[in-house]
Order: structure tokens, then C-alpha cells, then sequence
């Protein structure tokens, strides 16, 4: 196994929805033993500690479609830019939310590194709503929609460049719950999806081999997983703003990280969604650390 230089980056915002709790996240998941699991399977972990975010919520509200816009805009350009150094450093970038909205910024960091950058989305959501399509008015729901050039020009626009990563080389994992905006997207900008029908149907080995062929295909020079803990089913992970029943397994989804360390694409990941408020016990923070474990190559025996 390839031993690596893992630098840590905390997100702590809740910026990108409504729910108060998700910006502790980086603190349940270091809390959880994070460093450690990390470095007994022999990698380098650098921990740099947490983006700074201001912890005001009293801005009015000023577009009902964007909220919180102007905070979701500095966070993700702070983001971009540390993410942006670790790649200069030479290092693996793990980022740790926060709300999903800190893809925006992640993926803002990485995208102008690689020339064909592959992103694999686990979500039960498909965070493909724009300004003119969410329900919500919740940037966690856009980042992916963004990060294909679509959406605010403030947000599109962060490091000056767009898109971060072709639509055809996302594909997303564990869809349960997607908004009809979202699925004319899908359909338009030839995005793959396994929904969990497919999972169901095909088994997460076949979905995972398939995912890992289709991303060799198209010769990604990097790959990037951004995994929210609402794509397991809230029974693993009920510490997440917003669940959906019906979801990927504790097991299919280690076998998705074992099967994505044995692929050896992977080139940066994050965690998000975490929200310790709603959670019971740390458990959906344990249950992030332990995927990491599977991710990052440890092994059963
Ligand atoms: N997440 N599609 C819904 C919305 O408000 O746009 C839910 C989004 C959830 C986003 O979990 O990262
Ligand atoms: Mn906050
Ligand atoms: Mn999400
Ligand atoms: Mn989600």
C-alpha cells in the first residue's frame, strides 16, 4: 500500500443549511481518533487544524434562493486556497465539514491542479440544485451543480476559473431523494448515477468495478471522494441534518472504500454532514473514522 502524506483540514461551517450542530463536525471526527487510526496504518497525518469561520448568524437574509451567500463565498474561497497548498506541498488533502456546501471550495482548490479530474459523490441526494430550482434556498444542494459551472457566478467563480470537474467525469453513489430540477440536470449534463435501486439491484461490488472501469476509461489524472454520511442509512448514521431511509449499508459502504483504496485512483477525499447535535454518541462520527480506516488501506487481518 502506498503510504501517504495526509494533511487534515477542518471546515467548521454550518453556513450551507439551516440545521445549527454540522459545524462541529471536525471536532467529532478528530474526537473520534481520526490522527491516530490514520497513522497506525503508517501514513504521514498532518493536522492543520480548522478553516476560520466566523460563527455569526446575523446576517438578514438576503436572497431566499442563496442563503447565507456571502459566508458560503468566504469559507469556500479559504477552503479552496488551503487545499489548493497541500497540493503544492505534495500532500493528500482530507477535508472534514461542515454542511456538503464546503465542496464548493474543496473542489474550487482542486480542480485547477488536475487536467481530468474524476469525482465520486456518495450522497442520498444529488446536490444538483441551482438558485433556480432548490427547494430549500440551501447551498448544501448546489455544491455539485457549482462545481460543473452552473449556478451563482459568485460561487461558479471562486479561484477564477470554471467548471472544477467535467460532468462527465462525476458519478454519483447512493441516491435516494432527487429533486426534478436535479434530474434534468442529470439527463442534460450526461451525469452517472447509481441510484440505490442499482446498488440494490447490482450489488455494490458490480457498482463499484463499474464506477472504478468507467473513471479508468476516461483516463481521470486524479480522483476525489466526497462522501456524505446521509448516503448510509440513518440506522449507521442518524447525525446528519438530512437523512433519508433506505440507504447504503455499514458494510457496502466499507466495501466501497476498500474497493476504491485497491483502485488506487484515489487522490483527496472529504467527510461532511456530520452533525454531533443530532447525533447518538458520536456514533455517525465513528462510523466516518471507520470508513476512513477502509479507505485509507487497513485491513481485516
Ligand atoms: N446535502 N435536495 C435538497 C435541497 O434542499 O436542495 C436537500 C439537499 C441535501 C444536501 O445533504 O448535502
Ligand atoms: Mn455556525
Ligand atoms: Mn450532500
Ligand atoms: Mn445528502
Amino acid at each position: 500500500m502506498n503510504k501517504l502524506n495526509i494533511s487534515i483540514i477542518g471546515v467548521p461551517t454550518d453556513y450551507g443549511q439551516t440545521r445549527r450542530g454540522v459545524d462541529m463536525g471536525p471536532s467529532a471526527i478528530r474526537y473520534a481518533g481520526v490522527v491516530e487510526r490514520l497513522k497506525a496504518i503508517g501514513h504521514t497525518v498532518e493536522d492543520q487544524g480548522d478553516i476560520r469561520v466566523s460563527q455569526k448568524h446575523e446576517g438578514a437574509v438576503i436572497d431566499k434562493q442563496l442563503l447565507n451567500l456571502e459566508e458560503v463565498v468566504d469559507v469556500s474561497t479559504s477552503l479552496a486556497n488551503s487545499v489548493h497548498d497541500a497540493l503544492e506541498q505534495k500532500k493528500f488533502p482530507l477535508v472534514f465539514g461542515g454542511d456538503h456546501s464546503i465542496a464548493i471550495g474543496t473542489l474550487a482548490g482542486l480542480g485547477s491542479h488536475y487536467q481530468n479530474l474524476g469525482v465520486i459523490w456518495f450522497d442520498a441526494h444529488a446536490d444538483l440544485n441551482t438558485p433556480e430550482t432548490t427547494p430549500s434556498g440551501n447551498i448544501h444542494g448546489m455544491p455539485l451543480a457549482v462545481s460543473v459551472g452552473l449556478g451563482h457566478e459568485r460561487l461558479v467563480q471562486i479561484r477564477n476559473y470554471a467548471p472544477k470537474v467535467k460532468p462527465e467525469n462525476v458519478i454519483i453513489i447512493g441516491a435516494r431523494s432527487v429533486d426534478p430540477g436535479e434530474r434534468e440536470l442529470i439527463r442534460e449534463q450526461g451525469i452517472k448515477v447509481y441510484t440505490m435501486h442499482e446498488i440494490d439491484k447490482l450489488g455494490m461490488t458490480t457498482v463499484m468495478e463499474d464506477a472504478i472501469n468507467y473513471l479508468k476509461e476516461r483516463n481521470v489524472d486524479g480522483l476525489h471522494l466526497s462522501l456524505d454520511l446521509d448516503g448510509l442509512d440513518p440506522l449507521y448514521t442518524p447525525g446528519v441534518g438530512t437523512p433519508v431511509p433506505g440507504g447504503i449499508s455499514y458494510r457496502e459502504s466499507h466495501l466501497a472504500m476498500e474497493m476504491l483504496q485497491d483502485s488506487g485512483l484515489l487522490t483527496s477525499a472529504e467527510f461532511v454532514e456530520v452533525n454531533p447535535i443530532l447525533d447518538e454518541k458520536n456514533k455517525t462520527a465513528n462510523v466516518a473514522v471507520a470508513l476512513m480506516g477502509s479507505l485509507f488501506g487497513e485491513t481485516l487481518v
